[in-house]
């Protein structure tokens, strides 16, 4: 992640639903006005993720204000065959995901005829290909640039390791393989030379398969970063709260909220909370990060200055009753400098 804000390109062949449920996504986005660096891009919704706990804390704290995190979607234009070379709009939108943290690709599993297929039948499997090969010549013109400068610039002898120009090479050779570079085994210091890239074969992708179960279920769906949705259903039922899903026997959480759950689980991304009468707040963290790293996403200087943590999971918080109950009986714990946050945790942070 380049910052504690979490974007996501959306992928896919032209009419396959991509712009419905962007557009279904970014109608949650309620609370926009609250949020400092609102979109001003009409390709990049601002969404809020969806976090009960911060709606209970805010009443039990009487909190002002409430602090979803978010995560940003970009929408692009529907990638065709020869997208990477310049062929339709495609081309010139891939520029705009290469700053992503992650890929979204919508694929048509939906069988309606009267909306227009630019393939010649329903097959995800054969739409996702054409999407790959797209990404990977895209990726080949980004490394193939480099490599020529790489020659030139270990001549002038400009602090290239041969090991740095190894791994281009590598990846070079796997994506004229047609291979995928995120499906393929990395040591960590390779990652670290493709990181600078902005590769986006690359970034971690989920799919989503466009569609009611019953049409999706042909398209052997092995994949733990593939979920179902039917954006049509979902765009339908976009206004509709919790309760009013469960009395219509849609399942509690929408497909979009799934999607935004996932999202954070594919990334390896938690969140602390924090609560008080000014505001109640989540936060976005990776798993394993310390508590100093915790302090350091409310302020940088907050990671420097770190001394200790007084935490308590927010369910305990709320069934203690007060934080004065919460400290009597001991359910408020010090941590140090060590202590590997959990999402969920309510901290605050003492500095020095
Ligand atoms: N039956 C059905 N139709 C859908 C579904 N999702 C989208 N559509 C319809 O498909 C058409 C295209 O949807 P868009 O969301 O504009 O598709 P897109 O992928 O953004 O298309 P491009 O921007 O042209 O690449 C619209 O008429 C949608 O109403 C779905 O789940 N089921
Ligand atoms: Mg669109």
């Amino acid at each position: 992640m380049s910052s504690s804000k979490l974007s996501i390109g959306i992928v896919g062949l032209p009419n396959v639903g991509k712009s419905t449920l962007f557009k279904t996504l970014t109608k949650k986005q309620v609370l926009i006005a609250n949020y400092p660096f609102a979109t001003i891009d009409p390709n990049v919704g601002v969404v809020l993720v969806p976090d009960e706990r911060i709606d209970k804390l805010a009443e039990f704290s009487k909190s002002l204000k409430k602090i979803y995190t978010t995560v940003d979607f970009v929408d692009i234009a529907g990638l065709v065959k020869g997208a990477s070379e310049g062929e339709g709009l495609g081309n010139k939108f891939l520029a705009n995901i290469r700053e992503t943290d992650a890929i979204l690709y919508v694929l048509r599993a939906f069988k309606n005829p009267d909306i227009i297929n630019t393939q010649t039948e329903i097959n995800p499997l054969k739409d996702k290909e054409i999407l790959d090969v797209e990404l990977i010549l895209k990726d080949l013109e980004t490394l193939e640039k480099q490599v020529g400068d790489i020659d030139r610039l270990i001549r002038a002898n400009k602090g290239w390791t041969e090991k740095q120009v190894n791994v281009i090479k590598k990846a070079l050779a796997l994506l004229r393989e047609q291979k995928v570079l995120v499906e393929q085994e990395w040591l960590d210091d390779e990652k670290e030379v493709l990181n600078q890239y902005q590769l986006l074969t690359l970034k971690p992708r989920l799919y989503l398969l466009n569609g009611k179960p019953e049409e999706v279920q042909n398209w052997g769906v092995g994949d733990p970063n593939t979920l179902i949705v039917d954006i049509g259903t979902e765009a339908e039922a976009e206004n509709l709260t919790r309760q009013e899903r469960i009395e219509l026997g849609l399942p509690e959480l929408s497909g979009t909220d799934i999607l935004i759950k996932k999202s954070y689980e594919l990334l390896g991304l938690q969140t602390f909370l924090t609560t008080g009468e000014d505001e109640t707040r989540a936060w976005t963290i990776h798993k394993g990060d310390k508590a100093p790293q915790a302090a350091g996403v409310i302020h940088s200087d907050f990671e420097q200055k770190f001394v200790k943590a007084e935490v308590i999971f927010w369910d305990d918080l709320l069934k203690a009753g007060s934080y004065g109950a919460a400290r009597q009986t001991g359910l408020i714990r010090t941590e140090g400098k060590e202590y590997v946050v959990k999402d969920g945790d309510v901290i605050e942070f003492k500095h020095g």
